[in-house]
């Protein structure tokens, strides 16, 4: 018998390569989505039509929609990825951000509640590294005390707290995957790594002069998407609900993931300066690089191609966020660097490379034809 699973964020960066793995492993899979002006599935376009995919029209911010969807799904397995998930955002759209990652996961387990599924549904909650905010230790554990640092990290504790609460008052298994970023080619385009990769790329052909960005010395703990997906899985098989840290344990700022994303796209990099002051120039031009293939277009050594402007620095910032995944090895049997840093930035390097000169992209189509992992 396969099993039912539903995803709550299934346009998502996460929820598409979450999908493509559950109905790898023959699952029945039911999506969320919500209604918006303009259709933005692309993440997910290739699955549409799919025998075994199937989307439903609900919202995180109410109820009654996720009431009615989980009596209709039956789901075995519920992955609770909707959220508002841009920290900066959240310091704009405080009460939105908590009513839809706060609450709302509060809403899905009084869904499953309601539909009297509380002993045969299993809940994985998207928790997040962000909990640890102003960090109390380095690296940061299950055991860590959590220090959450903007609207989006308290909205989230709330959500890790109630999963807890429901755990232990009514003996549900919900559990919480407690992810450090991840990041793929699939990525949002404002969270740091993909604006960097874009602009990198965009800058290599002469589409873009600058890359304007806040704190270059931002540590973060990435690994990629595609593997993380697979650790969700894992903590609802596991025999009994626990949460999980999901990291590599391993660390790097983020001006070192610029200088490695210009590094593949043909630019070196030096810093120079300091704080607001500082600036990335480009150093040399390596020989397969764009700009030589095309004398006189793009970059020369010399220029100025990332700058830092405060637009970009956080009321609050979280600046030191490395995992000890410890845990999901010894009891998941998780390989926490299957993927590399190195590899991680080559590929969403690539990737952009190919959607600033292929003048009809589109990653729908690039996904469905295998272009695009
Ligand atoms: P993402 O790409 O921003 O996707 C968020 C998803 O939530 C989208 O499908 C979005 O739908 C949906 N959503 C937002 N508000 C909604 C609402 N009111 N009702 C229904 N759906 C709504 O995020 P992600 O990177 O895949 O992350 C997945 C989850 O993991 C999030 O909860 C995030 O906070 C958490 N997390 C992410 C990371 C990371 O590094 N990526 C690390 C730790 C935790 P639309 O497409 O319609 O906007
Ligand atoms: O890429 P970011 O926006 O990701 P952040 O804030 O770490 O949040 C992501 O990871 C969390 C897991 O820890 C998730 F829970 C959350 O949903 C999201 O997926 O920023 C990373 C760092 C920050 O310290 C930020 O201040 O990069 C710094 N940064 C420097 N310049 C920038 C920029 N961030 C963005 N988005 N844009 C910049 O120009």
């Amino acid at each position: 018998m396969s099993k039912t699973a539903l995803i709550t964020g299934v346009t998502g960066q996460d929820g598409s390569y979450l999908s493509e793995f559950l109905l790898a492993k023959g699952y029945e899979v039911h999506g969320i989505i919500r209604r918006s002006s303009v259709d933005y599935r692309e993440r997910i376009a290739h699955l549409e039509g799919k025998p075994h995919f199937h989307l439903h029209y609900a919202d995180m911010s109410d109820s009654m929609s996720l009431v009615k969807l989980v009596g209709k799904v039956q789901p075995d397995e519920i992955y609770n990825l909707a959220a508002q998930s841009h920290v900066q955002v959240s310091f704009d759209a405080p009460e939105f951000t908590a009513d839809v990652d706060a609450v709302g996961v509060l809403r899905v387990l009084e869904a499953v509640r309601t539909n009297h599924l509380e002993k045969t549904c299993r809940i994985y909650q998207a928790s997040t590294s962000e909990l640890y905010g102003k960090v109390e230790e380095v690296p940061q554990s299950e055991t860590t005390p959590f220090h959450p640092y903007s609207p989006y990290a308290v909205a989230k504790l709330y959500g890790y707290w109630i999963i807890k609460e429901y755990r232990e008052a009514y003996n549900m298994f919900c559990c919480s995957g407690i992810l450090f970023n991840h990041e793929s080619e699939r990525r949002g385009e404002t969270f740091v790594t993909r604006k960097i990769t874009l602009a990198a790329a965009r800058i290599a052909h002469g589409k873009q002069d600058c890359l304007y960005l806040g704190n270059l010395d931002s540590l973060r703990d990435w690994g990629y998407a595609k593997d993380y997906v697979e650790c969700m899985w894992l903590i609802l098989q596991h025999e009994k609900p626990e949460d999980f840290v999901i990291a590599t344990g391993i660390q790097h700022s983020v001006r070192e993931f610029a200088t490695l994303a210009f590094r593949h796209a043909g630019i070196e990099l030096r810093w120079e300066g300091e704080g607001i002051e500082e600036v990335g120039v480009v150093k040399n031009l390596t020989p397969s690089s764009p700009q030589e293939r095309e004398p006189g277009k793009g970059v020369k050594i010399g220029d100025i191609v990332v700058r830092v402007s405060p637009d970009f620095y956080r009321p609050t910032d979280v600046v030191n966020l490395l995992g000890d995944p410890s845990k999901a090895k010894r009891e998941l049997g998780w390989n926490p660097q299957k993927t590399s840093f190195e590899q991680l930035v080559q590929l969403m390097v690539e990737h952009d490379m190919r959607k600033v000169t292929h003048e009809h992209y589109n990653l729908a189509e690039y996904l469905e034809k295998g272009i695009v992992k």
